[in-house]
């Protein structure tokens, strides 16, 4: 079994104690236990604490703009349908700067997982609100308080036809485990929301406000009740852990593409005329 780890010391440059920590344990387990090689994995990110983590595990990755981690890794997907493609970030990335993405390219259904480390505020950039920040943080720059009411990705991502719709909590690392595995092997687009604590710049959603404020689905909840799954979702005073829904047996965005209708043979190992490429190019 691959381990994931780079062979060399890694200098991962997190404060202590930041909840980033443990969910690169969990990814890393996940794709130990779902028995992948690193070559067949891929992961997109952007900029932020969070979008770091790919250049701590030893798989391929794109670290590329702000908030556009998504359209990449829906690209890669579409060019190679055999590898397994995640798109990693921060909840200023996903839902702030790439909001676009976000709401598009769930519409598509591509079989990515998306994974998003919702500490509800901007870390990098040292303690802006982002757009999940609790209304009336105080921050740097929100020096009377945070205007708006905070944006609801699950909500969002279950009203434009989401197919699997999760929240995890990093302090629970096994079950983030879990459910990033589930993630991942879901046929078609996969949300996991997970919440950790930024230690350094956000005080108020700490882990002991998380642990408080969680509470897990029971073991008889039915994950294909979309209403069930909606209600949940817009319950913002109590915060569902667990895997609030997942529909089963929808086309998947690479599945439709027209170039799959009758040869299956990922478009990246097939021939290219460079001829009849440079001719598009130069119309
Ligand atoms: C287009 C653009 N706008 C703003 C920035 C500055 N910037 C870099 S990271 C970041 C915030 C990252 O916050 P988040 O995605 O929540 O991740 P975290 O660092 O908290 O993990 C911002 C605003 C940028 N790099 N590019
Ligand atoms: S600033 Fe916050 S999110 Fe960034 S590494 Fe430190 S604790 Fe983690």
């Amino acid at each position: 079994m691959k381990n994931f780890e780079f062979e060399q010391e890694l200098d991962i440059a997190w404060c202590p104690g930041c909840g980033n920590f443990n969910i690169r344990t969990s990814l890393i387990e996940a794709l130990q236990e779902l028995e992948l090689e690193p070559e067949q994995v891929v992961i997109s990110s952007g900029i932020g604490q969070a979008a770091k983590m790919p250049q701590y595990i030893d798989v391929n990755y794109f670290n590329g703009l702000h908030g556009r981690a998504l359209p990449v890794a829906v690209a890669i997907k579409a060019a190679n349908p055999d590898l397994t493609v995640i798109a990693e970030g921060g909840d200023g990335d996903m839902y702030g700067e790439g909001g676009n993405h976000f709401i598009h390219n769930i519409r598509r259904n591509p079989n990515i997982a998306h994974l998003v480390h919702n500490n509800m505020v901007y870390g990098l950039t040292k303690g802006q609100a982002s757009p999940t920040s609790k209304k009336s943080m105080q921050t740097p720059v929100q020096t009377s308080g945070v205007a708006n009411e905070p944006f609801n990705p699950l909500a969002v991502a279950l009203s434009l036809g989401a197919t699997f719709v999760a929240r995890a909590f990093s302090g629970y690392p096994e079950q983030t485990k879990e459910i990033i595995k589930q993630a991942i092997t879901h046929e078609g687009y996969a949300l996991v929301d997970i919440f950790h604590p930024c230690v350094t710049f956000n005080k108020i959603n700490n882990f002991k406000w998380y642990k408080n404020n969680c509470y897990q689905l029971s073991a008889d909840y039915n994950r294909n009740d979309f209403n069930m799954a909606m209600e949940k979702a817009l319950d913002v005073e109590h915060f569902a852990l667990g895997v609030l829904y997942q529909k089963q047996g929808q086309p998947t965005f690479e599945q439709q593409l027209p170039v799959y209708q009758n040869n299956q043979q990922p478009i990246v190992h097939r021939k290219r005329d460079l001829d009849k490429v440079s001719e598009l190019l130069s119309l």
